[in-house]
């Protein structure tokens, strides 16, 4: 019996800072609504999709920060998407700043969810691999705040049985990385869902700004066909405030062939028809971890710090 799933890709264009979210919803609602004509089980929204990408600012005032930060979900902004989500009979992802009270403490991190055809979240990641710096650095000309604003999750990469397969979930630096992959191959992940905020210019080697589009593809490409898993990247794109964001949102196959691509830097909805069970030519042959994988051999891996010897 085929597995399959049509996913739309749901790129978002800039948003302004004084965007309000329930604008940004309208645009969901939107894409949603296409996505849904075009015959979509799943739309996937970007990291941090509901507001402008806050950590480029240093905000020294706390309670300004957290107006960026949703401590509910679904909240009173996001409800209409959740409603025209399960009127639709479609499930959806999107990334938010989640503010909450673990133990008496107030926690903050980047987070992303996966939300069924009936309207309930069954799965929700915390970003791990948190890129940027602490403190403001005004030489810059923007900041990346992420290492201030949050902390870092502390649930590994895993899936969920949900919309016909194993679907697992990633934020926009993880890409990046190819332990984010192979953990969720190990865990039995076939389809990765990857929002990203990705400027054009990396203040910190500017000799790679003409790189980002190719490392953007570079990673989840690679994190693709060596994991024989499928990956959706999707963008928040396009001159957002005074910073460029990278497009090129895409959905990949587990060969590691894109399959389809956004062409624009605006709201843009890319589809595909996956098949689950393509995973398995990859993962029954080159990349048969049973068969092939020697984790003996990695110790250093997973290791806490790397050692020459
Ligand atoms: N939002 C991100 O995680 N952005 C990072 C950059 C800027 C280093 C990324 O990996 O794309």
């Amino acid at each position: 019996m085929p597995r399959n799933l049509v996913v739309g890709a749901a790129q978002l264009g800039p948003i302004a800072r004084a965007e309000p979210r329930e604008a940004v919803v309208v645009r969901m609602i939107a894409l949603l609504d296409k996505a849904a004509a075009r015959g979509c089980g799943l739309v996937v929204f970007p990291e941090l999709a509901l507001t402008t990408f806050f950590p480029r600012w240093y905000m020294p005032d706390q309670a300004e920060v957290d107006t960026f930060f949703e401590t509910e979900m679904p909240n009173a902004a996001t409800l209409p998407l959740f409603e025209r989500a399960r009127a639709l009979g479609i499930g959806f992802s999107f990334g938010f700043a989640e503010k909450l009270e673990i133990g008496g403490r107030i926690r903050r991190f980047n987070t992303a969810i996966l939300v069924d055809g009936e309207g309930q979240i069954v799965h929700r990641y915390r970003k791990i691999h948190l890129p940027g710096h602490t403190e403001n650095e005004p030489w810059r000309a923007f900041q990346h705040l992420e290492k201030r604003y949050f902390e870092p999750g502390e649930e590994v990469f895993s899936p969920v049985t949900a919309l016909g397969g194993e679907i697992g979930l990633a934020i926009c630096n993880d890409r990046r990385w190819p332990e984010t992959y192979r953990e969720h191959a190990l865990r039995g992940t076939e389809m990765v869902l990857i929002g990203y905020n990705t400027p054009v210019h990396y203040p910190l080697a500017p000799e790679h700004d003409h790189l980002q589009c190719f490392h953007n593809h570079l990673s989840l490409q690679a994190g693709a066909y060596q994991n024989g898993l499928w990956v959706v990247g999707v963008a928040k794109a396009g001159k957002e405030e005074n910073c460029d964001l990278i497009g090129q949102s895409c959905i990949v196959a587990p060969t590691g062939e894109i399959v389809a691509q956004a062409s624009t830097l605006h709201d843009e909805l890319v589809i595909h028809d996956c098949d689950f069970d393509r995973c398995t030519e990859i993962r029954a042959n080159i990349f048969d971890f049973a068969k092939h994988r020697r984790p003996e051999m990695y110790p250093l891996l997973s290791a806490p710090i790397a050692t020459r010897r």
